[in-house]
């Protein structure tokens, strides 16, 4: 009822602001490699912590650091085997398997090679790791154009409002999973607003461009989407 009224309110208003309810990543420290895959997808971590990435598939994996991360790793894991890395600088570190993903470094984002399982979903995940310096902006614009989000992940503090700007010429839905938000249709030129209360690691992608696959926590893109095999998918993290 609530939701009902809180969309009418903005078809009606024509601009509103949203607030979501649960963030989406788990708890603890450890990331299950079941496949070609991460589990779970996005980790939230303080300063100091050290992330275990356990290797239960038949196959070895090369998790390593993608592009502009604080402190850059490279963790070679053979099958039933573990690594581990400490991270002590606070940040975003967007990761993939270099065996099972390239990195398109225009996008800035793992691309799934086509003998992955779970292809076209990229072998990949993030690690937000809190601390001194590492702080959220009031209030975010995320770009649409082409196809894809610039940036991708964004940093908001609590309470903050990031805005989706649609700049291209076809229609887009952002979408949230494990998040009580409701659905941010764009049309060509419009934007929209949410504002984020509550702390975590929200999960967002285009329903339009791409599919979510629950078990894994990404999108698969859809064939023909811009840039397939990359989906259209972004994180908003509120600290
Ligand atoms: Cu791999």
């Amino acid at each position: 009822m609530v939701l009902a009224i809180a969309v009418m309110g903005a078809a009606i208003l024509g601009s509103s602001v949203w607030t979501p309810g649960t963030p989406v990543q788990a708890a603890g420290t450890t990331v299950t490699i079941p496949g070609d895959s991460y589990l779970p997808a996005a980790l939230m971590i303080e300063v100091g912590q050290t992330v275990t990435w356990v290797n239960k598939d038949s196959d070895p994996h090369v998790t390593a650091s993608a592009l502009g991360a604080p402190e850059e790793f490279i963790l070679p894991t053979a099958s039933g085997k573990s690594s581990s890395f400490k991270f002590t600088k606070p940040g975003l570190y967007p990761y993939y398997c270099v065996d099972h993903a390239t990195y398109n470094a225009k996008l800035r984002r793992a691309v799934a090679r086509k003998e992955a399982d779970a292809f076209p979903i990229a072998m990949e995940g993030l690690v937000v790791v809190k601390g001194p310096g590492f702080t959220g902006a009031p209030s975010v614009t995320v770009a649409i154009s082409g196809g894809a989000y610039a940036p991708d992940i964004v940093v908001v503090q609590a309470g903050g409002q990031v805005t989706w700007t649609n700049g291209d010429t076809d229609a887009h839905a952002v979408v949230f999973n494990g998040a009580f938000v409701p659905k941010v249709d764009l049309a060509a030129g419009k934007s929209q607003s949410v504002t984020f209360a509550n702390r975590g690691i929200y999960f967002f992608y285009d329903e339009r461009y791409a599919t979510y696959d629950s078990k894994l926590g990404l999108t698969a893109a859809k064939k023909g989407a811009p840039n397939f095999p990359i989906a259209m998918q972004g994180y908003v993290v509120v600290l």
